[in-house]
């Protein structure tokens, strides 16, 4: 049996949410605004147009678009500055055993991400090499909970949807998956992704066996 196994990248391959948030909060600052950890949260999983968006009613300011337009910018070169000193050490436990384990049993991995930034942050933790097929900001039109990164993601390794397997941190991303028709694995909170097929804290909870199950199912 050949299966699918879509992977999102930020806060399940990498944990690289910290990096957003301090990049933001900088830009927070400038416009007088405290931006904390708590609110960071419904950042996850977001396109950066929208982050924007959502950071500057957060602060309840009305900006011009060649305000906004800078401050996309400057937002991705500070954050462009701390992907740069990311290395494997950066790399979610356990997530190289789980690429390993499918891809020796020759199943499809690809990666389905709303992050423009997904080529080289994978190049810098070295596991661009592990993925056939990468789906990322740069190639969707419609961000998720629409589904289409997956479907991409699926046409990709030219499997059906049924036959894919979604792994996703955020809410938006799992509703996404079960839009699509696809099974959808949560990592993270059971409570906050209680919409997921399946929820592990993280890929440690996650055993060749459960793999080799959605393998042959
Ligand atoms: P960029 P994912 C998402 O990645 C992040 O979770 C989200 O916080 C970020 O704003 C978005 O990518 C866009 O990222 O600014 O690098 O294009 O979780 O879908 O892998
Ligand atoms: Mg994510």
């Amino acid at each position: 049996m050949k299966k699918a196994f879509i992977f999102d990248l930020d806060g399940v391959i990498v944990d690289t949410a910290k990096f957003h948030y301090l990049a933001w909060r900088n830009l927070a600052k400038g416009i007088n605004f405290d931006f904390t950890e708590e609110q960071n949260e419904q950042f996850k999983g977001v396109s950066r147009v929208r982050s924007l968006e959502l950071l500057l009613d957060m602060a309840n300011y009305t900006a011009t678009q060649e305000e906004k337009d800078i401050w996309l910018v400057q937002k991705n070169e500070e954050y462009l500055s701390y992907i740069k000193k990311m290395d494997q050490s950066e790399i979610l436990p356990d997530v190289p055993r789980v690429l390993k384990h499918l891809l020796s049993k020759k199943q499809g991995v690809a990666l389905g991400s709303a992050s423009k930034n997904a080529r080289p942050i994978l190049e810098r933790v070295a596991l661009l090499d592990k993925f056939q097929a990468i789906v990322d900001g740069n190639d969707v039109t419609i961000a998720k909970p629409n589904p289409e990164v997956f479907i991409k993601g699926a046409q990709a390794l030219q499997t059906q949807n049924v036959d894919c397997i979604v792994f996703e941190d955020s809410i938006a991303g799992v509703q996404a998956a079960n839009t699509a028709g696809m099974i959808s694995i949560g990592i993270g909170n059971a409570e906050v992704l209680h919409e997921a097929d399946h929820v592990f804290a993280n890929f440690t909870q996650i055993s060749n066996e459960f793999l080799d199950h959605l393998i042959e199912r």
